[in-house]
């Protein structure tokens, strides 16, 4: 044989093994493909007022952690919910479409987890997938891979967690033991599936118990009372003023307000629940810790005489704080987790969200709670963070909604989002420098009445000027406001004849929303 051949022979094979080799290393790359899509890491608090995190402005409390999101990622500035309230808006997410369509109108209906849902196509596509804290939907979750979650609103302190097989208590306080949870599965995890894990505290839901070790924080100084406190919601329709959900007026004093009862009030005690949490899941240990705190303070209460006015005031205090100390346990929290994806080289190629499941009233109007259209409620935090995508400290304005979540987490794992889904992807927000408007108003709609707070079922539109609502049931009104000259929505302009054009053309493109929606209210 000519060793020429010979050697263009083995060139030859050498080519073929080459280029073998490569096909192989093509095809072994496909699942190196699927790794290299993008984590998402969904962090979302329950009632987590915008108000209570500093990188939103206000300097109610420093949360550094959450803050750090906005600073290597983007702050919206104009993100809120579709249904303030906490069921429904957890459906929300899950499909991408509005309540009446997903079925969860308000907190008493079961979540069909037989439905399309965005965890449900990512672990179709090849995602781990899953759900950790409070759920809160009735049924089992369906599309994740593991779960551990809350009992119904959940326990802040030894709760109760479920699970596929069991149901556990953990003792500890609730926001340290969900993260616990979450870092534990994010490290449990074993081979290279991308992974999306919803992460949801408890924290800061009614009746705000603080961990301990935050008990004392602000016991130096008290908090601004809002300006609208002794808001007399003159120029409202009568359902801002027949709601229960005044600090000062509807605040149980046991349960909200941590005024422990005298022996002889126990049955009242049962009544609101205090008996269980404070008396029955606390350990003794904890129960000392915290009576050491309020036991002086409530006591100085007890004995002093004060005017309504300055009773209002106590109030406020006492439930702002102890608010503001369960946002000290949820940034702390959040802080671990985004430390934990730092050490385990995640942080680049995870996308991670902080938002909550709808705003708060933190005194505004002299509230608390939520459910209105109004500013408070109606607004949520959002922040996210995908350095590869997201230039740091990027700043949206344009209006989002929680409906946007789901095909947002599609499209970003490069699937197509169901035609079915509601909501708009905000990748496009997230990468352009100039995108544009996403929409030009969004669609609201709360249903759950009569029930807990009574607030009247209402609708309406909001685009980036006016905010229209229409309240009905056992109520037929209408209430205008200019957001641009009046922020704090005091002064409904409906029965202003200079208005007249405008409130007919916000009415039209309301009526529009609804056809788009297919939300076919009898209004
Ligand atoms: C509980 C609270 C209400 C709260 C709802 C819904 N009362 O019923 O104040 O509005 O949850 O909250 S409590 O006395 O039980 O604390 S939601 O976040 O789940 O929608
Ligand atoms: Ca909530």
């Amino acid at each position: 044989m000519n060793p020429l051949n010979l050697k263009n022979n083995t060139m030859k094979y050498i080519l073929m093994l080459v280029l073998g080799m490569h096909m192989i290393s093509c095809t072994l790359k496909q699942p190196e493909a699927i790794e290299q899509k993008p984590n998402i890491l969904y962090i979302m608090a329950d009632d987590h007022a915008y108000q209570a995190i500093s990188a939103f402005g206000y300097g109610l409390i420093q949360t550094p952690n959450i803050d750090r999101l906005a600073r290597e990622g983007v702050l919206f500035e104009n993100s809120f919910v579709t249904n303030s309230i906490c069921a429904p808006s957890r459906a929300v997410l899950l499909t991408g479409k509005h309540s009446h369509l997903n079925g969860v109108l308000d907190n008493n209906l079961p979540f069909d987890g037989t439905q399309q849902t965005f965890p449900k196509l990512l672990r179709q596509a090849g995602y781990e997938t899953a759900m950790i804290g409070k759920w809160h939907l009735k049924t089992i979750p369906t599309g994740f891979d593991y779960y551990r979650i809350l009992r119904d609103q959940g326990e802040y302190y030894n709760p109760f967690f479920i699970g596929e097989s069991d149901t556990t208590q953990i003792i500890g306080y609730v926001t340290d033991i969900t993260t616990d949870l979450a870092l534990d599965w994010l490290k449990s995890r074993s081979g290279d599936k991308p992974f999306c894990m919803l992460l949801h505290h408890k924290a800061p839901h009614r009746n705000w118990m603080p961990n301990l070790k935050y008990l004392s924080l602000y016991d130096d100084h008290d908090l601004p009372v809002p300006d609208t406190y002794f808001d007399d919601y003159e120029t409202r329709s009568a359902a801002a003023r027949e709601q229960k959900m005044e600090v000062a007026r509807d605040m149980m004093d046991a349960w909200d307000l941590k005024i422990k009862p005298e022996d002889h009030d126990i049955d009242n005690w049962e009544e609101k629940g205090y008996a269980w949490h404070y008396g029955k899941l606390m350990t003794d240990e904890q129960r000392a810790v915290w009576d050491a705190h309020y036991d002086p303070l409530n006591e100085i209460y007890k004995n002093s005489d004060m005017t309504d006015r300055e009773r209002a005031i106590w109030k406020y205090q006492r439930y702002i704080k102890d608010y503001l100390r369960c946002i000290a346990s949820v940034d702390e929290n959040v802080g671990r987790v985004l430390e934990a994806l730092d050490e385990m080289g995640l942080a680049e190629n995870t996308l991670v969200v902080y938002t909550s499941d709808q705003g708060f009233y933190l005194g505004e109007h002299g509230w608390f709670d939520k459910r209105f259209m109004y500013k408070e409620s109606f607004r949520t935090p959002l922040l996210m963070r995908y350095p590869g995508m997201i230039k740091d400290g990027k700043v949206v304005t344009q209006l989002v909604q929680n409906l946007d979540f789901a095909p947002t987490f599609l499209d970003l794992a490069g699937l197509q989002v169901p035609e079915d889904m509601q909501g708009l992807s905000l990748l496009p927000l997230l990468k352009e420098e100039n995108p544009g408007d996403l929409r030009k108003s969004i669609y609201y709609h709360y249903y759950e009445y009569p029930g807990a707070h009574m607030v009247k079922r209402h609708y309406g539109i909001r685009n980036d000027r006016y905010k229209l609502i229409h309240f009905y049931y056992d109520i037929d009104a209408w209430e205008l406001y200019d957001l641009k000259d009046d922020p704090d929505e005091l002064k409904n302009l409906i029965e202003d004849p200079d208005y007249r054009d405008l409130i007919q053309s916000l009415k039209d493109d309301l009526k529009q929303l609804q056809v788009q929606y297919k939300d076919t209210i009898n209004n």
